[in-house]
């Protein structure tokens, strides 16, 4: 951590004057930014989250990336390679969002391949057939989009403007994924049977990405208090329900769920018990790929060494020549430094 350059002044408390400026911003629902004074409860949190979601977009390229080589066309190959191109992208602006706040990404990437830190559970679920990608992009980009567009809003600059251009990507991703699942509808009976299963497949740890219910979530009450969230875990699940079910009455797909009716009274969807007990399992890290994911992550990371060496020789050199241009111009007043 480098907390030192980054608004640490005032110490973790801080004086009265710089947590009542802090209590302001957050009321009138403007911006922390990282040279700010912030508590070191909220800076914390921002890390967790933010690394969290950095993870989750890093770790959710493997899913989907093991469809690249197997995609039916050339026309799909190159809208898979684009969207998991733009995953690795999210996750880069995350891990910069983080480094704001003090964070190191080298840290960081150690916390998430010992285990030590958290990715989202959907994507230790495995991809068995092409549809898994037209419903990923649906359903797990489709709950994304719920839970993000909010945070577009968060109370945290550097990650609320991340936010804004993740949005729009994830939201092409949700359109290339609906599309992919018309034409495999529009198919053969075996091509309509394979979405299904798909769907019945990712349906259930879709409605788990929202996180814990409200009762027993740990941060949700602190981090609505500091606009880091600006919804519950439950208002989200239930957002996005409510948006997809006609989206797959129109695809012609059933949700599987007996429990999944209107309810007038609520002006809702009541949907069946989420079997939490799943969750907490994937969580702790016994998913049906768990293991698989962090060991792709980890051999990526040691072969990527070389590059990661290479890239700061190279780095430390310009900054040398830099250094050495800049010292010419002082020495030498009247020539310009080139
Ligand atoms: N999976 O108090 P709670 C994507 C943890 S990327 C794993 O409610 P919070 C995409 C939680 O961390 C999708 N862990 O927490 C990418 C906490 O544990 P710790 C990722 C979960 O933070 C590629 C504990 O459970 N999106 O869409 O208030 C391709 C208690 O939970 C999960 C984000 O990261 C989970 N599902 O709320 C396609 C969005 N849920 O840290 C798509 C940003 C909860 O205390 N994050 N936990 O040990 C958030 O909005 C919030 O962090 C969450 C959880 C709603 C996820």
């Amino acid at each position: 951590m480098r907390g030192e350059a980054t608004g640490t002044a005032g110490g973790e408390t801080g004086t009265a004057e710089v947590q009542a400026l802090f209590e302001w911003t957050i009321e009138r629902d403007q911006r922390i930014e990282p040279r700010d004074w912030m508590p070191g409860k909220y800076r914390s949190t921002m890390i967790r989250q933010i690394a969290q979601h950095a993870h989750s977009e890093i770790i959710g390229m493997q899913p989907e990336g093991e469809w690249i080589t197997r995609a039916p066309s050339l026309r799909r190959k190159a809208i898979l390679l684009a969207k998991v191109q733009d995953e690795a992208g999210h996750g880069l602006y995350l891990y910069s969002a983080a480094e704001t706040l003090g964070a190191d990404r080298t840290d960081l990437t150690g916390k998430l391949v010992s285990g030590r830190q958290k990715y989202s559970s959907i994507f230790n679920y495995p991809t068995l057939s092409f549809a898994d990608v037209g419903v990923i992009g649906w359903l797990v980009d489709g709950a994304a989009i719920c839970n993000q567009v909010p945070l577009c809003r968060s109370s945290y600059g550097p990650y609320a403007r991340a936010m804004i251009r993740i949005c729009k990507e994830e939201s092409f991703h949700q359109r290339q994924g609906y599309e992919l699942l018309m034409a495999l509808m529009d198919g053969t009976p075996a091509q309509r049977e394979m979405v299904q299963d798909a769907v019945d497949r990712w349906w259930w740890p879709s409605l788990m990405m929202f996180g814990p219910p409200d009762a027993d979530s740990t941060h949700t009450a602190q981090s609505m208090a500091w606009k880091i969230k600006r919804h519950t875990n439950d208002e989200l699940r239930q957002r996005f329900v409510d948006m997809t079910v006609p989206q797959a009455a129109a695809l012609g797909v059933t949700l599987p769920d007996p429990d999944l009716r209107w309810n007038a009274e609520r002006g809702h969807h009541d949907f069946g018990a989420i079997d939490w007990s799943e969750l907490k399992r994937v969580i702790s890290g016994d998913g049906p790929c768990n293991a698989e994911r962090i060991a792709v992550r980890r051999a990526a990371h040691e072969d990527g060494a070389w590059v990661r060496e290479a890239a700061a020789a190279h780095a430390s050199k310009q900054a040398r020549r830099e250094r050495g241009a800049m010292d010419d111009a002082v020495e030498k007043p009247g020539r310009e430094a080139v």
